[in-house]
């Protein structure tokens, strides 16, 4: 009964998609030019990372909050950590795995999150670490008896929902490996900072902020990719506090909605070193411009409550945007950024994913790093590694081993000399 409901929600799902008017033909690419990164508001030119730093940098963060993002509040809130399980010997004895409930508060109000992070024991000092959001509860990343159930979950599904079996996203998160590979790895799940429905707004951390009301109010209010982004760096503030990590060595891996996130949250918070978007599509490392797979008004309409309200104005209008994706892509230079595509994946524009990587180069050139060289695509799993980095390989919309495999080596490269 249950696999025939799923069965139902899925097909309605495809069929409302497929009724939208979306394009996966490249001959019906619109001609286009892109927005310039190395050309100031008033046309100046861009010549210096001086210039990048204190002029060109700021006016694209200011446009992407304006007109996609929102606004990022910079009142604190208050946070507690409370160790919930600490085991010396997770993982057959190879990792520390630790359970962190968070607290955020403003006084009236608590929303609690469950960070959940694995060590490896069998190095000295510190080790660099992998962060990122699951998508359904900490439970669900691992097989692990003594990982807790996260405390938002119920909202988005109910009690019996399968999605509260344990370890059914297990794939994505090959904690073996990052632990072998000598990386501790944390994740929480992303319905503890915003429960992802537009109903459900009144539990994200939005409702803990001054001004808060369940309706927007300004055409840049943030809202969920914002307070995902927000949550990424509280658990930064929290790793910074645990002595076995090196905090000059944060990696943040997101996938689609998350690796949208992921992408804003390090164009805003430098503390994260390497930024990495896996499958993140439109609103992430796609070109809009492109308006191939998922457009502006497709995914203002599917997900209400993830953008700004400015960005509404772009429904249908996706060139008249004053900014495109490989302008956030290059907001993260000089720390490193990969952007990671699958093959069939092409609701997400692969293509498109690709091409702002390649255009970001001409920021990481003005620091005399290494961009991507050409702006034919790679072959499937040839992936390239440079400061900035990218590559496509088979199969679906995904986090899969070869992906993390990917991403471990690009740490390695830029963490370990
Ligand atoms: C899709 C959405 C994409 C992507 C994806 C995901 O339905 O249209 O933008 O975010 O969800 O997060 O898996």
């Amino acid at each position: 009964m249950k696999a025939a409901i799923l069965l139902i929600i899925s097909l309605f799902t495809t069929v409302v998609y497929a009724q939208q008017n979306v394009n996966y033909d490249e001959s019906k690419v619109p001609v286009y030019t892109l927005p310039k990164l190395l050309e100031g508001s008033k046309g100046e030119k861009i010549s210096t990372t001086e210039q990048w730093e204190k002029q060109r940098r700021p006016e694209l963060l200011e446009l992407f909050t304006s007109q996609v993002y929102g606004r990022t509040p910079t009142g604190k809130i208050d946070v507690t950590y409370e160790t919930m399980v600490e085991n010396p010997n997770a993982m057959g004895g190879k990792a520390t795995g630790k359970q962190v409930k968070f607290t955020f508060s403003n006084g009236k109000k608590k929303i609690e999150a469950l960070l959940l992070i694995y060590i490896p024991n069998n190095i000295t000092g510190k080790v660099p670490v992998f962060i990122g959001y699951n998508f359904k509860g900490n439970h669900s990343t691992t097989s692990d008896i003594t990982v807790l159930y996260s405390p938002t979950l119920q909202l988005i599904k109910g009690p019996d929902h399968h999605d509260r079996e344990r370890g059914t996203q297990k794939s994505r998160w090959n904690y073996d490996k990052i632990i072998d590979r000598g990386y501790a790895v944390a994740t929480m799940c992303y319905h503890d900072i915003f429960p992802d429905s537009p109903e459900l707004k009144e539990y994200s951390i939005l409702s803990l902020f001054p001004g808060y009301g369940p309706e927007v109010t300004v055409p840049d209010e943030w809202q969920a990719i914002g307070a995902w982004a927000w949550g990424s760096s509280r658990i930064v503030d929290f790793l910074e506090t645990e002595e076995k990590i090196d905090g000059d060595k944060i990696a943040i891996m997101g996938h689609s909605r998350q690796g949208k996130a992921a992408l804003w949250a390090g164009a805003q918070d430098e503390r994260f070193k390497i930024v990495i978007s896996n499958n993140s599509g439109c609103g992430g490392a796609a070109l809009f411009r492109r308006k191939f797979g998922e457009t502006i008004a497709v995914i203002n309409k599917n997900f209400p409550h993830w953008f700004c309200n400015n960005f509404l104005q772009y429904n249908d209008r996706d060139e008249e945007l004053p900014t495109d994706q490989h302008q956030l892509i290059a907001l993260m230079a000089p720390r490193k950024v990969y952007v990671a595509s699958a093959e069939n994946d092409l609701w997400a524009d692969p293509r498109g994913e690709f091409l702002s990587a390649y255009h970001a180069g001409k920021v990481y050139q003005l620091y005399g790093l290494k961009a991507i060289d050409s702006d034919e695509m790679p072959k499937i799993h040839q992936p390239i590694m440079e400061d900035i980095g990218y590559h496509i390989r088979a199969g679906e919309h995904d986090v899969m081993d070869y992906d993390w495999e990917c991403y471990l080596n690009f740490a390695d490269k830029h963490f370990r000399n």
